[in-house]
């Protein structure tokens, strides 16, 4: 290896090391299941009072050796159509289920099966979080799991997680799992 390459070799050890693995994320699901709750607390640390989502909210959410950029949008059946100009180039899907809402767990399975079809979407990986376990009346999460409908995927990585916005817990484990899925040296071997 002559001086330049070593040079270059050198230059590319140093900002790889440096340099943070981008992740573009979407996050979804119907309203109220606490999509704003969640990316406050991954970004703050803390609990903010939220108002329903009118648009979007996004932030940068460094972790660990990632930086994830996390749109967050409103969930309400009537801005749902407005979801679609942000798939495109879209990473990690972060859907949420509120785990309290026994009468609309249905219609999030085909919000999220509907929106699992689009073309954009089709390489997206897919974290389901099953939020509010704290709440007394919270489904049992392999319930949600099954009637999210996510053993009948074909072609798609997804992890399901139960966790609580509220106090934080849950959420590590589900970047954890998102940056193991798109962390680039890790995928370029996969
Ligand atoms: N018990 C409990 N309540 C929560 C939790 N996370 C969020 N909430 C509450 O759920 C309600 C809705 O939270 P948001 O974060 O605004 O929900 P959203 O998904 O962003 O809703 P839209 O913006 O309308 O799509 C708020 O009253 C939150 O305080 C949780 O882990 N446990
Ligand atoms: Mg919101």
């Amino acid at each position: 290896m002559n001086e330049l390459q070593m040079g270059s070799s050198h230059a590319k050890m140093f900002s790889s090391s440096f340099e943070k693995n981008e992740i573009r994320i979407l996050m979804a699901g119907l309203d109220q299941a606490g999509k704003t709750t969640i990316l406050y607390q991954l970004k703050l640390g803390e609990i903010v009072t939220t108002i329903p989502t009118r648009g979007f909210n996004v932030e940068t959410v460094e972790y660990k050796k990632n930086s994830f950029t996390i749109w967050d949008v409103g969930g309400q059946k009537k801005i749902r159509p407005l979801w679609r100009p942000y798939y495109q180039n879209t990473q990690g899907i972060i859907f949420v289920v509120d785990s309290t809402d026994h009468e609309r767990i249905n219609e999030a399975h085909d919000v999220l099966h509907k929106m699992l079809g689009e073309d954009e979407l089709k390489d997206a990986v897919l974290l389901v979080f099953a939020n509010k376990q704290d709440h007394p009346k919270a489904m049992y999460a392999p319930e949600i799991c099954a009637k999210m409908g996510l053993n009948t995927l074909r072609y798609r990585k997804w992890f399901f997680c139960p966790c609580t916005a509220r106090t934080g817990e849950g959420l590590d484990e589900g970047l954890d799992w998102l940056s193991l899925m798109l962390t680039k040296e890790i995928k370029e071997n996969l």
